[in-house]
């Protein structure tokens, strides 16, 4: 079994993004799952195509995407991703959509397939603060998680996916205040909600 997990490079004149450093404090192998660890731009558009270009090469049996949710003090599974990009900031290329489609002609929403609650609930039953998220936003998280659950839609590929938001780390909180989380808790939030994966 091989589950593919991403996370978002810097965005908004960060020098790094929470994601990344929970990412690394990630194994290489989980309960004899491999997980196949990537860093992706904070781009519209590029962010779904290099995801789903990965899905299609590597075959994982799961996806599970990481964004940064400054101002969040919980890991935020996401329930639902909606087909609208609408940027309060410009992404990291500059593009700042409004009002506009992530897909024209794609139904207004899609439902992570991921197990939400199993994931909440595990995350908290390890100590790690965890709560159901209802929106992704309209930045490029919201338009990445739309766009790699249409792509399986539309290709068949009936695996668990979404997204899951987490706080910003201590250190980004030392320059702007804001609820924070250590990498290494969110590292083990994030292992007790794969494992929600892996033990189905
Ligand atoms: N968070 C942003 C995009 C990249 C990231 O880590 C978001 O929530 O849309």
């Amino acid at each position: 079994m091989t589950i593919l997990i991403t996370a978002f490079e810097p965005f908004q004149q960060e020098t790094t993004n929470a994601t990344m450093a929970a990412l690394s404090l990630l194994p290489d192998q989980l309960c004899g799952v491999t997980l196949e660890k990537r860093v992706i731009p904070v781009v519209f558009g590029e962010a779904i195509d290099a995801v789903t270009k990965l899905v299609d090469d590597l075959r994982p049996d799961a996806v599970v995407c990481l964004g940064q949710a400054s101002g969040r003090a919980e890991i935020t599974p996401e329930r639902v991703a909606i087909n609208v990009m609408d940027a309060r900031i410009p992404d990291t290329a500059g593009n700042q959509p409004v009002d506009t489609p992530v897909r024209e002609e794609g139904p207004a929403a899609y439902f992570s397939t991921l197990p939400v609650k199993a994931m909440v609930q595990a995350m908290k039953e390890n100590g790690v603060p965890a709560s159901l998220s209802n929106t992704a936003g309209t930045f490029v998280c919201n338009d990445l998680m739309y766009g790699l659950l249409d792509h399986l839609a539309r290709t068949g590929q009936a695996i668990p996916a979404g997204f899951i938001h987490v706080p910003a780390t201590p250190a980004q909180a030392c320059d702007r205040p804001t609820p924070s989380m250590a990498p290494e808790t969110v590292a083990k939030g994030l292992e007790a909600a794969l494992k929600t994966l892996i033990m189905k």
